[in-house]
């Protein structure tokens, strides 16, 4: 299997900001450096330069030269950049307003991935469908959910919250980072000297939540706290106050399948540990966030985050299993410590309460060098309390240190995006890419963009927006991740409910969808069948059935959203 790569002049395909830097990637066999011609969509050369020989890339096992066009500062359209008898595909400079549109795209995605509500083809063209898992036949829940056999004798209503990912499951541990993600787009909004809430406000994105004088990022994030919240086991029940891990289908279903065609029995897992701190700490943040708009949901989540803290220290670990895979995804994690540092990290923020901010500093991840090569995740959170230990306001007495630490972090990412010749900030210590590397990718961009936030140097702001290049065709395959964003963009993904590629009536993804990117390891049988050996870069495939290297997940466009918000908000064209 040979990919299509195209020309091998690698660009960012959505385009350069005015003022940012601009580089491109050349594939070659020339070892010396090359000239490089800048052409406008008229096809005049309007700068020169020469290439910078960087030798073979190990992520890709290419030979490649950088051109560095930073110097051109006009905006405009369709421009090109040739080197060594190859022309990349078209793209902008003055990109902002493209980076206004991603934002709006990847935040208004949310509202197409609801369970529990009909999605509106007014509101979402091409995307409208019947509620999903409302419990009307053929459905069975997810209003009156049994637990699996022996967990729990009481039945729940858990309607509501996203659909994960392509499946039809709805976890609490990526639930968690991902709303926690979508509120962080919108505090960075308002802590960040170059935030601009007012880009995020009631009626900016595409839902049904208009006039309600609440910032629309913050009502798509409600829903699923409101989610989050019906998954705490009541009062009165074993377990009082720990939450259920996940809900979903008995067993796999095959693909495409309307959420409302969903004939599988639906069954609440065992609450876990990890699952009760992800509300303990992103019920905290919520509270801090809806108590300008709704005082009595800001009251109700801060409880709720109290009583699940609570929960999880009386039964400190009950860990989600591996096995669990039967009809929806494990996400199991055998050390939840970053998941209290977490928790005990919002609810401090929240509440100014000696105890937790005891439990803050007392934690080993107060300290520790969280900012790994291979970034924070679902199962990997303590850099999500960290981070907001350091930007939001709050009377930790080492936050200094703790501000001091992210910009640190950030140093090793930049360093990354540097070595890197395609501007990768993501090397991980193995060489070798994770399942949603595309994540991991822009996770370590949110870490460069903070400390940008925490101290306004300009090469963090830089970091990030060089950063972006790969997500958006910088990259070995020419590929933009982000469907609708760049010219040759993905848009095969898998999810169970789009798939125009298995039924042509059936639309692609929406614009605005991240797929997960190379994943090193080939964990399904066509990513198997077609990319064995790969170099990093290269294992990844644009079709519905590679659901270890092409998935959607709310986790992974949430992290999307941030970084798209936070480079939106830079402005200069
Ligand atoms: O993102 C998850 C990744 O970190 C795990 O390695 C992988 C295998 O357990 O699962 C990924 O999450 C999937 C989940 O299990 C089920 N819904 C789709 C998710 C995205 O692929």
């Amino acid at each position: 299997y040979v990919p299509d790569t195209g020309p091998r002049v690698r660009v960012n395909q959505v385009g350069y900001l005015a003022n940012g830097p601009k580089q491109a990637t050349v594939v070659t066999e020339a070892t010396a450096a090359l000239p490089w011609q800048l052409k406008n969509a008229a096809g005049t050369v309007v700068a020169s330069g020469s290439t910078t020989p960087r030798g073979v890339d190990a992520t890709s096992g290419q030979n490649v030269q950088t051109a560095d066009f930073s110097q051109y500062k006009t905006q405009g359209k369709g421009f090109t950049l040739t080197a060594d008898g190859e022309t990349s595909v078209p793209f902008d400079i003055g990109a902002n307003a493209a980076y206004e549109q991603l934002r709006t795209d990847a935040l208004s995605w949310f509202y197409v991935q609801r369970s529990g509500i009909e999605i509106s083809d007014a509101i979402a063209p091409g995307y409208g469908r019947k509620a999903g898992h409302l419990g009307v036949a053929p459905n069975q829940g997810d209003t009156d959910v049994p637990c699996q056999a022996g967990v729990c004798d009481y039945r729940l209503d858990v309607r509501g919250g996203w659909y994960d990912a392509g499946d039809h499951g709805k976890y609490v541990v990526n639930g968690g980072i991902a709303v926690a993600q979508l509120m962080s787009t919108f505090e960075r909004s308002k802590v960040a000297a170059s935030g601009k809430p007012g880009q995020l406000a009631d009626g900016t994105l595409r839902l049904p939540e208009h006039g309600n004088q609440v910032p629309d990022v913050l009502d798509e994030a409600r829903w699923e706290l409101e989610f989050l919240l019906r998954m705490q086991v009541p009062a009165g029940q074993p377990l009082a106050g720990m939450v259920h891990h996940k809900i979903h289908d008995q067993n796999w279903t095959g693909l495409p399948l309307d959420p409302a065609a969903d004939p599988q029995p639906r069954e609440l897992h065992p609450p876990s540990t990890a699952a009760t701190l992800n509300l303990a700490a992103t019920a905290a943040q919520g509270a801090r966030l809806f108590a300008p708009y709704d005082k009595a949901f800001a009251a109700k989540l801060l409880t709720a985050a109290k009583t699940a803290y609570a929960a999880a220290l009386a039964h400190p670990a009950i860990y989600a299993l591996g096995s669990d895979s039967t009809g929806g995804g494990a996400y199991d994690d055998a050390d939840v410590t970053d998941e209290f540092y977490w928790a005990a990290a919002e609810l401090y923020i929240s509440t100014g309460e000696k105890t937790y901010r005891d439990a803050v500093t007392a934690s080993q991840w107060h300290t520790a060098d969280i900012f790994k090569p291979e970034g924070f995740s679902w199962g990997y959170t303590a850099a999500l309390g960290r981070l907001d230990l350091a930007t939001v306001p709050n009377g930790l007495p080492d936050r200094d240190r703790v501000r001091k630490s992210v910009v640190d972090g950030a140093k090793g990412y930049l360093a990354a995006v540097r070595a890197n010749p395609y501007g990768i900030a993501y090397a991980p210590g193995t060489g070798k890419y994770e399942w949603g590397s595309n994540s991991a990718v822009l996770n370590n961009l949110v870490v460069i963009a903070t400390a940008y936030d925490l101290t306004g140097s300009g090469e963090f702001r830089d970091g990030v927006v060089s950063g972006m290049d790969y997500i958006l065709g910088r990259n070995a395959l020419n590929q933009s991740y982000v469907t609708g964003f760049g010219e040759r963009n993905s848009h095969n993904q898998h999810t169970r409910i789009y798939g125009h590629q298995l039924n042509a009536a059936l639309p692609n993804p929406p614009s605005g969808s991240l797929a997960g990117g190379p994943n090193s390891y080939l964990q399904d049988p066509l990513a198997q069948k077609l990319l064995t050996g790969c170099a990093p870069q290269f294992c990844y495939v644009d079709d519905i059935n590679s659901y270890s290297t092409n998935e959607i997940a709310i986790n992974w466009n949430s992290t999307l959203s941030w970084v798209a918000s936070f480079l939106a908000d830079q402005g200069e064209g």
